[in-house]
């Protein structure tokens, strides 16, 4: 039987290229995310293109009964799951504290932090029964630094990082291994997103530099998944060539 990776978050973005990578690898693979027309599109794309058995799950992370229900229904080898990649996130909005909108702030608190809670709080007690398992949590350098506008989302990112590193103590007996992927800017929908479908906004975020790509995660993410069993990388900064930090980027140079 293949080994089973499930990603959240892969409509887009660097869910959908860690889940390509993944099936690369040979995994089999549990796609999830809100849009159900591009999971079954991926779906059907990945079994094309790989021997990868694939099964979509659509679902809000923010509603802990639906990600309960989901986890629940898997059946058979299909709870075996070896790596839960908990991708699924967002940013909305930039505005400083002062003028916040508390619909954007509970958006992204209930998707980044507790829908990631959600999902691992119902996959970890699988990994723990086999005594293996391997989550990769998709923080940010917003987990690291904070900066101007950027407030709640890089609230929720920091409690990522702690989560991330309170998980690796809590189920080091069981043998569980838990890395934190903290990557600065990467071209997907995330901009777009951001700024509520205004393109061009989300465009100039890119503006002047080479940003990172979801593929470049992903390949991380299949180096950190394929290391022997007694390596874990527990934390990980990974940044364009033009970005020092979250506030440093020289858009001086060349695409
Ligand atoms: P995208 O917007 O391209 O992808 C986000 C993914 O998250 C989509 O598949 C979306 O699926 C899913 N998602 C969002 N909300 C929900 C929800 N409520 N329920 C289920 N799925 C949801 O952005 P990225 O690929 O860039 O973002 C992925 C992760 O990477 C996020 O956690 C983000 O914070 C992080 N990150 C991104 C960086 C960047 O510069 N792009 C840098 C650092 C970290 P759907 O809409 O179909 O539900
Ligand atoms: C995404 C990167 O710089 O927009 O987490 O916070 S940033």
């Amino acid at each position: 039987m293949k080994k089973v990776a499930l990603v959240t978050g892969t409509t887009s973005g660097i869910g959908k290229a860690t889940a390509v990578a993944l099936a690369e690898l040979g995994y089999n693979l549990i796609i999830t995310g809100r849009r159900a027309d591009r999971l079954e599109t991926f779906k059907r794309e990945i079994e094309v293109a790989y021997k990868s058995e694939v099964k979509a799950l659509c679902f809000d992370i923010r509603n802990a009964d639906e990600v309960k229900k989901a986890i629940d229904g898997l059946k058979d080898a299909w709870r075996d799951i070896d790596v839960l990649v908990n991708n699924a996130g967002l940013a909305v909005g930039l505005e400083p504290i002062q003028e916040g909108l508390l619909e954007d702030w509970e958006r992204m608190i209930d998707t980044n932090v507790k829908g990631l809670l959600y999902m691992s709080r119902n996959v970890a007690p699988l990994m723990c029964a086999r005594g293996k398992g391997h989550i990769v949590n998709i923080c940010s350098t917003a987990g690291k630094e904070v900066y101007a506008g950027g407030n709640v989302y890089c609230a929720t990112k920091h409690a990522v990082d702690a989560i991330s590193k309170g998980m690796r103590i809590d189920m080091l007996k069981y043998g569980i291994k838990v890395t934190n992927i903290c990557p600065g800017a990467v071209e997907t929908e995330f901009s777009l997103v951001r700024f509520k479908d205004d393109k061009e906004r989300a465009d100039k975020t890119y503006e002047g530099y080479k940003p990172l790509t979801g593929a470049d995660i992903a390949n991380l993410i299949k180096f950190a998944v394929s290391l022997p069993d007694h390596v874990c990388i527990n934390d990980l900064v990974v940044t364009p060539k033009a970005q020092a930090n979250a506030t440093n980027i020289f858009r001086g140079g060349q695409k």
